[in-house]
């Protein structure tokens, strides 16, 4: 399982991978940070794609996850989840943001992708604090990728140093 994680430092937009994940908000609608980049860069194929999914399923819920096209970008595909707003840690902020992952991965495999991207998702404008948040997502994808074949390889792409440096550390601890 080693060799199946990567942390990769920079910009996701620029990933050669099937699947990019975003940080999405509710609404499914765009915003700032990674979502605000994912949707500049996929063009306004992407936005359409999210009102699509949006009038046939509604908003999406903090922890799930939807899928689809990927506009311009190089992915072939885009799943869009919802992590938590951190509130403290009393509000159920950590089971949310591995349900994050989990959905996520869940949505890669069933439609048979074999790489994917992920964001640190809820460590920026949600406000998730970045150790903790980095360490739900290694645990997460590792216990994830123990049980399943797809997908075969997962980058962290971490857009700050310090995540860089908190997800180098756990993967190193790690293995
Ligand atoms: N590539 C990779 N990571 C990035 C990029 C990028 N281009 N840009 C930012 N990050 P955030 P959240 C990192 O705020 O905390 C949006 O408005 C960033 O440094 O994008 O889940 C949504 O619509 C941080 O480590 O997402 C929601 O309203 C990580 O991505 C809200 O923000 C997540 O930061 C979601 O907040």
């Amino acid at each position: 399982m080693q060799n199946r994680i990567h942390i990769q430092e920079g910009d996701i937009t620029a990933m050669e991978v099937d699947v990019i994940v975003n940080a999405a908000n509710p609404s499914l609608l765009g915003g700032g940070g990674v979502d605000g980049a994912i949707h500049r860069a996929a063009g306004p194929a992407l936005l359409a794609a999210c009102k699509v999914v949006r009038q046939q399923q509604g908003e999406c819920a903090p922890g799930h996850a939807v899928i689809t096209e990927a506009g311009q970008l190089r992915a072939k595909a885009v799943i869009h989840t919802v992590g938590p707003i951190w509130r403290g840690g009393s509000d159920n902020e950590a089971q949310l943001l591995g349900d994050a992952y989990r959905n996520s991965l869940q949505l890669v495999s069933a439609n048979g992708y074999r790489s994917v991207a992920f964001p640190a998702i809820s460590t920026g404008i949600y406000g998730y604090p970045k150790a903790a948040a980095a360490q739900i997502a290694m645990d997460t994808v590792s216990d994830y990728l123990t049980r399943h074949p797809l997908p075969e390889q997962v980058y962290f792409v971490c857009y700050d140093e310090e995540n860089a440096r908190l997800y180098q550390r756990l993967l190193t601890q790690r293995f």
